[in-house]
C-alpha cells in the first residue's frame, strides 16, 4: 500500500454508504475543512466505515485514500456507545448527566484506540504529519508516537474539557492525559479549555506547563514539547452565504413563514437531540412565556428540529420521552386550530432546508448547557446575508467567546432566558442589523478554512523547531 505524506484520524470515514453500494461523501464540517488541505496532497483518511464487521481494503475517493477501521458489533457498543458516549461525553460536559465508568469498556476503548494508530502507522509515509480527531481517540496521539516516532503527530478536541474537579473522577485519567501529550499540538475550542487540560497535566502527571507548553519527559531525560492552545473551529460561510442568496432557498424560507400561517415571530432550535442542548430549558421558558401570556400563540411559533441521534444509549432514550412529553403538554395546552406552539421534528434534513429554515427564525435558540463550540450558531449567523434575526446565545457554548454581539444568556436561568426571548422578538430592526454585522463580520473572518491552516500551521511550526 501507498503511504500518505498527511493523514486524518477520526472514528468515522468522511463518506456513506449508498443505496447501490458504493460511496457518497457525508456533508460535514470537518470533511469541508480537510477538502482544501487535502487538495494537492498526498492524503489518506483513517477512519470506522459505519457499519459494524465491514472488512474493506483501502481505496480511493475523491482524490484521496481511505483507511478503513474495521469494527465489530461489540466495539461500538462498548468503545463508542459505551466509554465514549456514557463515559467521556457526559464526564467532558460537566456531568449534566451521569457518566457511568465501566473496566469492559475502557478495555475496549483502549483496544480499539490501538486499531486505529496500528491502521494510521501504516498509512502514514516516512516523516509523515498526522491530525487525529476528537474524544473517541484520546489514546491514539500517544501508541501512535510509540509505534512510529518520525511522524508529527496533531490532535484536536471538538469538546469541551472540564475543570480537574470533574476530570479527577476518570478512573483512567493518567492514561487519558498521557495518551492526548503523545501529539505535538493539542488543540482546544476555547482557551478555558485549554487552560482545564494544562491544570490536570500539572495536578496529575506533575508535568511542567509554561506559556501553552508541556515538557514531557522522555525515556532519554531529554523533554519533549507538546503544545496545548485553543483553535475555535468554525463552518465554511462561504457555502452558507451562497445558499442564503440561493433564490430557491429564499423562496423555500417565505413557504416555510406561510405553512406554519404566517405567524409574526418564529423562533428555532436546531440541534441533535442530546442533554447537553439544553432543549428542555428552552421549551420549559417558551412554554412559560405562553402561559403568563407575555407571548400568544397566534403570533410567535418555536420550530424545534431535533436529529436523531446516539439512539441506542438509554441517557437519550430518556431524554427523547422527557422532551416528547413537554412538546406535547405545551401545544395541547396552547394550540389552537390554525397555529401550533411548538413544531416539533425529530428529523434531519438537507443543508438546503436549514438555511431556509435559518431565513425563516426571526430568532435562534442556542441554549445549550455546555458545547464545545455550537456550529449552528455560526450557521445561523453565515446565513443572514440580510442581516436581520436575532441570535440567543448560551454563554456555556464554546461560540460565546467569539460572537460577543449575541444577546446573551445563561440557560439555567429561566426567567434570564424568558426575558432574553422576548427581547429578541421586540429588538428594532436597527439594533438587529448592527449586532448581525458585527457576527457576520467575525464568521466570515474566521472560517473552517482558516481554522485548519491555523491548526496546520502551529503544528508544522513545532517540526521545524
Ligand atoms: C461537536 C461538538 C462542536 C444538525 N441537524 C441537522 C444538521 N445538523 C448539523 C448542524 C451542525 C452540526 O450538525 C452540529 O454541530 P454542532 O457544533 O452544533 O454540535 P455537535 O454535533 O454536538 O458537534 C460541538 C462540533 O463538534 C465541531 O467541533 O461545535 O460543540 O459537540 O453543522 O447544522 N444538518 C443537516 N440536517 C439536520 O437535520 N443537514
Amino acid at each position: 500500500m501507498s503511504q500518505a505524506e498527511f493523514v486524518i484520524v477520526a472514528n468515522r470515514l468522511p463518506v456513506d454508504r449508498d443505496a447501490n453500494g458504493g460511496w457518497r461523501t457525508s456533508p460535514g464540517g470537518l470533511v469541508t475543512a480537510m477538502e482544501q488541505v487535502m487538495r494537492g496532497v498526498d492524503g489518506a483518511w483513517v477512519g470506522w466505515p459505519g457499519q459494524p464487521d465491514l472488512d474493506i481494503d483501502p481505496f480511493d475517493f475523491d482524490g484521496m485514500r481511505l483507511v478503513p477501521v474495521k469494527l465489530s458489533a461489540e466495539d461500538i457498543e462498548l468503545y463508542y456507545e459505551g466509554f465514549s458516549n456514557d463515559t467521556i461525553w457526559p464526564l467532558y460536559h460537566d456531568v449534566i448527566a451521569a457518566p457511568r465508568y465501566r473496566r469492559e469498556w475502557w478495555n475496549a476503548y483502549r483496544r480499539v484506540n490501538r486499531l486505529f494508530a496500528t491502521a494510521a502507522a501504516d498509512a502514514a509515509a516516512e516523516g509523515a504529519t498526522v491530525w487525529v480527531q476528537d474524544y473517541q481517540l484520546q489514546l491514539v496521539p500517544q501508541m501512535l508516537r510509540e509505534l512510529r516516532p518520525d511522524l508529527t503527530i496533531g490532535y484536536f478536541h471538538h469538546i469541551p474539557f472540564p475543570a480537574y474537579g470533574l476530570f479527577s473522577q476518570l478512573p483512567w485519567r493518567r492514561q487519558v492525559l498521557e495518551g492526548l501529550l503523545g501529539a505535538d499540538v493539542i488543540g482546544f475550542q476555547r482557551v478555558a479549555d485549554a487552560g482545564n487540560f494544562a491544570r490536570a497535566v500539572r495536578r496529575q502527571l506533575r508535568y511542567e506547563t509554561k506559556a501553552g507548553v508541556v515538557r514531557v519527559p522522555t525515556a532519554d531525560d531529554e523533554a519533549r514539547p507538546a503544545v496545548v492552545r485553543a483553535f475555535p473551529i468554525s463552518i465554511d460561510t462561504a457555502q452558507y452565504e451562497d445558499l442564503a442568496r440561493d433564490p430557491k432557498v429564499r423562496a423555500r424560507a417565505a413557504e416555510i413563514r406561510a405553512s406554519l400561517g404566517n405567524p409574526r415571530h418564529i423562533l428555532l432550535g436546531v440541534d441533535r437531540l442530546d442533554y447537553t442542548k439544553g432543549i428542555r430549558h428552552r421549551m420549559k421558558a417558551f412554554g412559560e412565556l405562553l402561559e403568563d401570556g407575555r407571548l400568544n400563540v397566534e403570533d410567535v411559533t418555536l420550530v424545534q428540529v431535533a436529529s436523531p441521534s446516539r439512539e441506542r444509549v438509554e441517557t437519550y432514550i430518556q431524554l427523547r420521552d422527557e422532551i416528547e412529553l413537554a412538546v406535547g403538554r405545551i401545544n395541547g395546552d396552547q394550540d389552537t386550530m390554525g397555529h401550533t406552539a411548538i413544531r416539533y421534528l425529530h428529523q434531519s434534513f438537507p443543508r438546503e432546508e436549514m438555511v431556509a429554515l435559518f431565513l425563516a427564525a426571526d430568532v435562534m435558540l442556542v441554549t445549550a448547557l455546555r458545547d464545545g463550540m455550537n456550529l449552528v450558531a455560526k450557521e445561523y449567523v453565515a446565513s443572514r446575508v440580510d442581516n436581520r434575526g436575532v441570535l440567543i446565545l448560551s454563554e456555556f457554548a464554546g461560540a460565546a467567546d467569539e460572537l460577543g454581539s449575541a444577546v446573551r444568556i445563561n440557560p439555567h436561568d429561566i426567567e434570564g432566558m424568558k426575558d432574553a426571548i422576548v427581547r429578541a422578538i421586540e429588538m428594532p430592526a436597527a439594533e438587529q442589523g448592527r449586532r448581525m454585522r458585527a457576527l457576520r463580520r467575525r464568521v466570515h473572518d474566521n472560517d473552517v478554512q482558516a481554522w485548519s491552516r491555523s491548526f496546520l500551521s502551529a503544528l508544522e511550526k513545532t517540526r521545524t523547531s
